[in-house]
């Protein structure tokens, strides 16, 4: 089968480890099993609209390279309409069985609200229409509060009641659609919730508002009977000098104090972790820990560009961490990896999206079941029982307990003098997880 949009390119077939053909999976396998799941199931790939359809690779020194023969290049509700079945064709020949949009990807801003929100629902028709003859479906969807002139000091954040209010009318609206199409959950990314500067902002109030908007979004989920995940998405800096959400801890004690846990949890991106200074996997632990890892924008940064390059992963190493991470928490429910990535500026043929793509799913497939065998091997987790061992009984089991205070924990010392401790075995462990790679 050739297609209308990316003619000459199959579906891309699984042909193993040995093929040579750059248009095939070495290792992503959808239907085969690794522990209890298809690598499918475990993985939910998801493919972002903003990136694959409507990224013209644009990057601070120069403009759009991309070439997408299907695209007018206009803002007629008539060209977004037939983008929908260019990134159907695209989604089914790779095999990725979700999507994720905002708004804005999918339908044109258009003069008012009314007339925007005309265009949305014209490009949802075609949406489900595409979903139902493809089986496709709705990882989530999120409303582009941060690319219009209005929201340029912000949305849930803005210092204007108005702007404000504009942004919870278009949250409402992309709530609706992404009801309507079935989605499984929806993002909050606040893209200019944070500051430029302290000296013009009332820190205080912005954060408040933007608690109020996410429970106006959490009342009308339940008003309208939305039963998919509400995520909050981390991200540090860029565009803002500083962002509130800007790591999984600071996401999580935001939604502490405003009474939002439980109703919300976190999408957690890679390419934010390192702009956050954290590694991946601690913001994927930070979040499991909580009980809030909701899903994740599985893209990667650029060790030697500061911003969010937003490239495709490729590092084992990377995927096997997050697939621990993955699994340990028993797998994704409504959540997803979701491919938050472009191609590099140089990569401006519709093809290089399928290379990209098919590199992060053999990637993924790769980390999958490195995971999954070091957690069958079972050493790691063997010897972090271990090292921790001194709390299962004695004064240390009385401290977890809560039960031991300052003046037991004096007398066991008197008692049994100074403390040994053992080697960490940094070294030791990162050999065995190399065995696995
Ligand atoms: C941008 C964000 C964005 C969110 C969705 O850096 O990653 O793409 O995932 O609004
Ligand atoms: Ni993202
Ligand atoms: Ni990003």
């Amino acid at each position: 089968m050739s297609g209308e949009f990316f003619p000459g390119i199959p579906t891309i077939p699984f042909e193993g480890p040995k093929s040579r053909n750059p248009l095939a999976f070495k290792h992503y396998n959808a239907e085969e099993k690794v522990g209890d799941k298809t690598m499918k199931e475990h993985l939910r790939f998801a493919c972002a609209y903003w990136h694959t359809m409507r990224n013209g690779l644009a990057d601070p020194f120069g403009g759009a390279t991309a070439e997408r023969p299907w695209d007018d290049g206009s803002d007629s509700v008539a060209n977004a309409q037939k983008r929908v079945w260019a990134m159907f064709e695209f989604m089914q020949k790779v095999g990725i069985d979700f999507y994720c949009f905002h708004d804005r990807d999918v339908a044109p801003e258009l003069n008012d609200l009314a007339a925007s929100n005309a265009a949305l629902d014209a490009v949802a028709d075609e949406l489900l229409k595409a979903q139902q003859q493809t089986g496709i479906k709705l990882l989530w969807g999120t409303a582009c509060l941060f690319s219009h002139k209005r929201y340029n000091q912000g949305a849930g954040t803005s210092p204007y009641a108005d702007v404000f209010a504009y942004g919870a009318a278009q949250v409402k609206k992309a709530l609706e659609v992404t009801h309507r199409l079935g989605g499984e959950g929806y993002v909050f990314w606040g893209g200019r919730e944070g500051y430029a500067t302290l000296w013009n902002t009332d820190m205080k109030r912005e954060l408040d508002h933007l608690a109020r908007l996410l429970h106006m979004a959490v009342d009308y989920k339940k008003k309208i009977g939305f039963k998919g995940a509400f995520y909050i998405e981390p991200k540090p800096r860029e565009p803002s000098t500083h962002q509130y959400d800007s790591d999984s801890a600071a996401c999580l004690n935001f939604l502490r104090e405003h009474g939002l846990i439980g109703e919300l949890s976190l999408n957690i991106e890679t390419n934010h972790a390192t702009l956050a200074g954290h590694t991946m996997m601690h913001e994927l632990r930070v979040a499991r820990e909580a009980g809030a890892l909701g899903s994740i924008d599985a893209n990667t940064g650029d060790e030697l560009i500061g911003w969010d390059t937003d490239q495709f992963p490729t590092s084992i190493y990377l995927t096997t961490q997050i697939m621990i991470e993955v699994l340990r928490m028993g797998g994704f429910t409504t959540g997803g990896l979701n491919f938050d990535a472009k191609c590099r500026r140089e990569s401006f043929e519709p093809v290089d999206l399928f290379h990209a793509h098919i590199g992060g799913m053999d990637a993924f497939a790769r980390g999958l079941k490195t995971a999954h065998a070091i957690i069958q091997d079972g050493r790691i987790d063997s010897f972090v029982k271990d090292r921790y061992s001194s709390f299962d009984s004695g004064i240390g089991a009385k401290i977890e307990a809560g039960t031991a205070t300052l003046e037991d924990c004096e007398a066991h010392i008197l008692a049994t003098g100074e403390p040994s401790t053992r080697s960490g075995r940094q070294e030791m462990l990162e050999n065995i997880i190399n065995e696995f790679i």
